[in-house]
């Protein structure tokens, strides 16, 4: 048996012939083949054909856990002429493999995949024959491949996540969510999550480029150029590119790295901090050889910048500060996690869509959390071009992983691939080895949960070591310029000097018992997590539950709350935040309101911190379900109260308020490098919207500091009071934010009459416009549609008396007739 295994390092753009295959699928209870397509899951096709329902829908969760009992068989049969085996390489591209198959071509086995993470490309010029083709796989799902071995394993690998009884997920190289989590169901998919290709092409081809910053200096940059091709160069080969001339590369070997100094770059920046200069490229390639001559070429893209990691002891601690071309960056956005149970359902559009959200939510870092998968190409493009830094995690995430050499090498092989096709990217300037691994260990109880003393601990420690301290910042240093750091966060929460070192993911609140207040006094020198759940907007709780089962009693709200902590915790600060709600509508309205409050009082303390505190995500940005969650943006895009007040929180230069003693103070905040001149004017109204007073000031305001804008000098402070800001800079950018202060128990008061019309619709743009009346004052304005797709410029509003005019987005016209509006007095 002859096995032709090698890893693809990127896809087959360059190749002369490419077909995707169809596959069939035998339904081991059924016992009959059924159609799948090109690409997906077997959880997929089985939605698709109507044996299985919504998986979101209820508890129809349950109803898919028996696909992991069986091994699925997979077949494609394809037809292939004379002429194409006559191409001198002939390849089968596995973009991914989801996750344990056996793969046969004609009947030979020809590769074992094991690893999620990575594409498979087989060499199969000499098991492909003329007419027809076989090719046949054998998917064995993880508990089915790992029984045994979990069974006999001298000891348990915590992985608390992994609701299933066999718990293999630190095991297995997949995404690790997809075993259970406390924002999502457990889908644990098994198939090809993108089309498989047969490929074929003649002496050599293209796999991979790139172009990484070694550094920059006043006038010049150090730049490594790699190229990877698929063969090993046979023959001399002439290089020419636009930007760095030509050069002629000796035979011998299928990778070449080349240093190239540029003069005077343009510098690639974080958004808020200048340009996002991309430079583009052709590389072609020509063989300097009499016999049969070729060519090949390449489009080539990148940005030029530097990024460090500064971890130095200073006056408070431990620094953690990111510094993009020297400059320190304070970092701010949010975790992003998987953005479907399903990936295969991910489009790049989708992707792009995202980083466009991050970019109105005024972010300038995303981090791409540990538990996931490696997002595509379009992704990390889109944060090039947005200027959106990347915070990029392996993929590992709480749990305790092996330290075999089998495993170790699988590993090996996902960083091979991926470390270079992420690194590549201007705007990735972090890894991170894992996500909680460390923190876990030393922290939550799992030596005496899963009885690990002795030597089990030390071999665990040791495969810690081995994987996050060697084998993974040695492939990054060999592979990139970006910097690495082996766990976050590097100090738990808990204890005031934990604050004062390094990285920190702040759960006090929602795991531990501190009051909410915490979230703007816990600060860390970087806060890479912290957040609060909410229920999403009744339009996505539709898509699961029936109104017969809208409260949180309800087996199926029940079933959709993942976290142990669970309902209460959110009931438990809205109650004192907001009073109790009265019914279901309510309580999903003030859970929003409070964790936008929650979240905003950490943005505010962590941006008012600086230059202590450098970064401030918070957990999380997104959805792979629909379910109440941590995140700003449900599954269906529909923006909760938390996302519309860190576009808010997150403006370049910024108001922010904090209220303390019952009184609120506002402070100017600025990002934006050097110093800025700040034209601040402001308005005072009372509630019944009578102007008090007003005030202007220029205000010089440094990078990373703030300053104090007092508002009431010689006069009384009112108990109650609305002020509208207006800021604007030399250069011409312009903000506004306005904010109420409200102290007087206004419950019992008049029911206001409030009403909205739509008074503008353009069919074209998919915008409208919607009027908001009011008689008298209220807070916290939100409009929503019962359908769902409405994305507004802003919304939970407050509103003086008058017309109020909230600008909107809309998917379909009809989306507009589901509306509905929630407030306070
Ligand atoms: C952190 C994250 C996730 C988790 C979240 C909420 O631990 O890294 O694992 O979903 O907290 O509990």
């Amino acid at each position: 048996m002859r096995i032709f295994l090698c890893i693809v390092l990127v896809s087959f753009t360059s190749l002369g012939w490419s077909q995707s295959l169809q596959w069939e699928v035998f339904h081991p209870l059924k016992k009959q083949w059924m159609l799948l397509g090109t690409h997906g899951s077997v959880q997929e096709m089985l939605i698709q054909s109507g044996e299985l329902p919504d998986p979101f829908w209820g508890d129809n969760e349950k109803k898919f856990g028996w696909i992991e009992d069986s091994s699925w068989k997979w077949r494609s049969t394809f037809q292939v002429d004379a002429e194409l085996l006559q191409r001198e390489f002939i390849y089968l591209n596995f973009p991914s493999v989801d996750t344990y198959a056996e793969i046969k071509l004609n009947g030979i086995p020809i590769a074992s995949c094991s690893n999620a993470f990575i594409p498979y490309s087989i060499s199969c010029k000499n098991q492909l024959k003329v007419g027809q083709n076989t090719l046949e796989l054998t998917f064995s799902p993880p508990i089915v491949y790992l029984k045994e071995s979990f069974k006999k394993a001298p000891y348990t690998l915590p992985a608390p996540n992994d609701v299933h009884p066999i718990a293999v997920a630190p095991y297995v190289r997949k995404p690790q969510y997809q075993f259970g989590w406390d924002w999502a169901l457990r889908m644990n998919t098994i198939g090809l999550l993108k089309p498989v290709t047969l490929d074929a092409f003649d002496k050599n081809c293209i796999r991979s480029t790139s172009v990484q910053t070694v550094q920059v200096t006043e006038t010049s940059a150090l730049l490594h150029l790699t190229v990877v091709f698929d063969q090993p160069l046979v023959d001399s080969m002439k290089m020419t590119s636009s930007l760095f001339g030509s050069c002629v590369l000796e035979p011998g070997k299928d990778t070449v790295v080349l240093i190239r100094k540029m003069e005077n770059p343009q510098l690639w920046w974080p958004r808020g901090q200048g340009k996002q200069h991309v430079y583009t490229d052709k590389w072609e390639f020509e063989s300097l050889t009499k016999q049969s001559p070729f060519k090949m070429s390449a489009p080539v893209r990148f940005g030029i910048r530097t990024a460090e990691l500064v971890m130095d002891p200073d006056k408070w601690g431990t620094s953690y500060v990111i510094k993009v071309n020297g400059r320190p960056i304070f970092c701010k956005g949010a975790d992003y996690i998987p953005q479907d149970i399903f990936p295969s359902k991910v489009s790049d559009e989708r992707l792009k869509n995202m980083v466009d959200q991050m970019v109105e939510s005024n972010f300038n870092m995303v981090r791409i959390w540990g538990g996931g998968y490696y997002p595509d190409e379009a992704f990390y493009a889109a944060c090039d071009a947005a200027g959106i830094m990347v915070w990029q995690d392996f993929m590992f995430a709480c749990a305790m992983y092996p330290g075999s050499q089998e495993f170790l090498n699988s590993v090996r092989q996902e960083l091979r691939y991926h470390i270079p096709r992420i690194s590549k990217h201007a705007s990735v300037v972090l890894f991170n080895g894992n996500n909680e691994v460390d923190v876990a260990w030393k922290n939550w109880g799992f030596q005496i949960k899963y009885n690990l003393y002795g030597k089990d601990a030390k071999a665990i420690e040791d495969a810690y070591v081995k994987l996050f301290k060697q084998l993974i910042p040695d492939q990054v240093k060999a592979l990139s310029t970006v910097p690495y750091v082996h766990t976050s966060p590097l100090s738990n929460w808990g204890k005031d000097e934990y604050y004062n070192h390094g990285s920190q993911h702040y759960w006090g609140v929602w795991h531990g018992k501190d009051p909410l207040a915490d979230f703007g006094k816990k600060i860390g020198r970087f806060n890479a997590e912290y957040g609060f759940q909410s229920f999403p907007e009744l339009s996505t709780i539709r898509k699961f539950a029936d109104s017969t089962q809208w409260n949180l009693e309800d087996p199926v709200m029940k079933h959709h709350q993942k976290s142990y902590v669970g309902n209460g915790m959110i009931a438990k600060h809205a109650d004192v935040l907001y009073g109790k709600s009265k019914n279901f509508k309510e309580f999903i309205y003030f859970s929003q309101l409070t964790q936008a409050e929650a979240v905003g009082l950490a943005v505010t303390g962590h941006r008012l911190d600086a230059p202590r505190c450098m970064g401030t995500l918070y957990w999380q940005l997104n959805d792979c379900w629909p379910a109440p969650t941590w995140s700003g943006i449900d599954y269906y895009g529909n923006w909760k109260a938390l996302q519309y007040r860190m576009k808010k929180d997150f403006q370049d230069i910024a108001v922010l308020r904090k209220v303390e003693n019952g009184s609120s103070r506002f402070f100017l905040y600025s990002d934006v490098p050097g110093n800025s001149s700040i034209n601040v004017g402001w308005k005072v109204h009372t509630l019944n919207g009578k102007k008090i007073s007003e005030g202007n000031k220029i205000i010089e305001l440094q990078a990373l500091a703030s300053s104090e804008l007092v508002i009431f000098t010689d006069q009384k402070i009112p108990a109650d009071y609305f002020i509208e800001f207006h800021w604007s800079t030399s250069g011409g950018e312009v903000y506004s934010r306005a904010f109420s202060h409200v102290q007087s128990n206004r419950t019992a008061g008049k029911e206001p009459q409030l009403s909205f019309e739509i008074i503008e619709v353009d069919e074209v743009q998919k915008k409208a416009k919607i009027a908001i009346t009011t008689d008298r004052f209220v807070r916290d304005v939100c409009l929503y549609s019962m359908k769902g797709g409405l994305h507004f410029a802003d919304n939970f509003i407050d509103c003086l008396p008058g017309k109020h005019m909230l600008e909107v987005t809309f998917q379909n016209r009809s989306d507009l007739t589901g509306l509905e509006l929630m407030y306070r007095k």
